[in-house]
């Protein structure tokens, strides 16, 4: 059985989740999104990051000027109650705030602002042995949106366009990905994940203002590299730097760090895995799969019992604030 979705306010089955054709998100790819992983860590089931990914979901919708009928907090609550109810462990979960059906045309500001929260399960996003050994990935053709065109801080589905056009090019040609540059020529990212190279024992990724997405897993691995004493910089990086790094590699919530082993054909260090990419990925797997959380990164989801207690609680509550009032 396919699990239930938070739909507006209330859990929904799978196949009523439902939206109509003359949505506005349809017509002009008018939805903020986020995507977030829940982890069966040793220490229970757990989400990585939920306030960052939920403050991000808040702040794509700011930008684009639509107005959620709930604050970060709900939304938090909202995933967990999704997770919960689906009896799943480790999961991918998808919240998607869209401009729904009201009148026809661009101008989206008399459409509804409508919400839904949907998990399911996810494995390696990039293949089964890429977490291992590494992939094979291309320089696309396509260049990631400039500055002033799309934003990149909101993580706006129209933006995927763009990235579906990179990934498919790479798919086709025969790669895992591709790496976009900026309509500068620098170094910005993959379709779905943020790059890093390493040379010289120095890590090095693109800035924002590349018009990369600010990944909540990028700024989690700066974190983790710097704290075990490595030099992490965010400059602007010309393309040939690839084809000479020690080693590279991609982060992301479905990619998690993913080892690149070659770009258009060059083979990167040892074409495999290289030693700091398997540093940062042991200590990120500490955290998400042991459940040993330094950094306070895991939130804990509720199992199905603790639910019923709490639900337990809540109507002794009620009954006993009936009872006073009756009194
Ligand atoms: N750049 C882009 C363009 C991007 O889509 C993602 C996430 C990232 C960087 C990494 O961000 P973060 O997840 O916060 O570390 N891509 C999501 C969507 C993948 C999909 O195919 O859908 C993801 O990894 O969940």
């Amino acid at each position: 059985m396919q699990a239930s979705i938070w739909f507006n306010g209330k859990m929904v089955p799978f196949e009523n989740a439902k939206i109509h054709v003359l949505s506005h998100v349809i017509h002009y790819g008018s939805s903020v999104f986020e995507g977030i992983r829940s982890y069966d860590t040793k220490k229970g089931h757990a989400v990585f990051r939920l306030p960052g990914h939920m403050r991000r979901l808040m702040d794509s919708a700011k930008i684009n000027r639509m107005d959620v009928p709930y604050d970060q907090t709900e939304l938090e609550q909202a995933a967990l109650d999704t997770v919960t109810s689906s009896g799943l462990g480790a999961c991918y979960i998808r919240p998607v705030i869209f401009r729904g059906m009201g009148s026809m045309g661009v101008n989206p500001i008399n459409n509804p602002v409508e919400t839904f929260i949907a998990v399911w399960e996810w494995g390696p996003y990039l293949g089964a042995d890429a977490l291992e050994h590494g992939i094979d990935v291309q320089v696309s053709s396509w260049a990631r949106m400039a500055p002033n065109t799309l934003p990149s801080l909101s993580k706006c589905a129209g933006n995927y366009v763009n990235a579906s056009l990179v990934k498919m090019d790479a798919v086709l040609n025969g790669y895992a990905e591709g790496i976009m540059l900026s309509t500068s020529g620098y170094l910005a990212e993959g379709s779905g994940e943020n790059l890093f190279l390493v040379r010289d024992g120095e890590i090095v990724t693109a800035p924002t203002s590349l018009s990369i997405l600010p990944g909540i897993t990028r700024d989690s691995v700066i974190r983790l590299a710097r704290d075990r004493g490595y030099s992490v910089e965010e400059r602007q990086i010309p393309r040939e730097a690839l084809y000479i790094a020690d080693e590279l590699f991609f982060t992301g919530t479905a990619a998690e760090i993913t080892p690149i082993r070659s770009v258009d054909k060059y083979t990167i260090g040892s074409g495999t895995c290289g030693p700091i990419t398997r540093e940062l990925q042991e200590a990120f797997f500490d955290i998400v799969h042991r459940g040993n959380d330094p950094y306070d990164w895991l939130t804990g989801v509720p199992s199905p019992a603790d639910e019923l207690t709490a639900a337990a609680v809540s109507i002794t509550h009620l009954e006993s604030k009936a009872e006073l009032q009756s009194i």
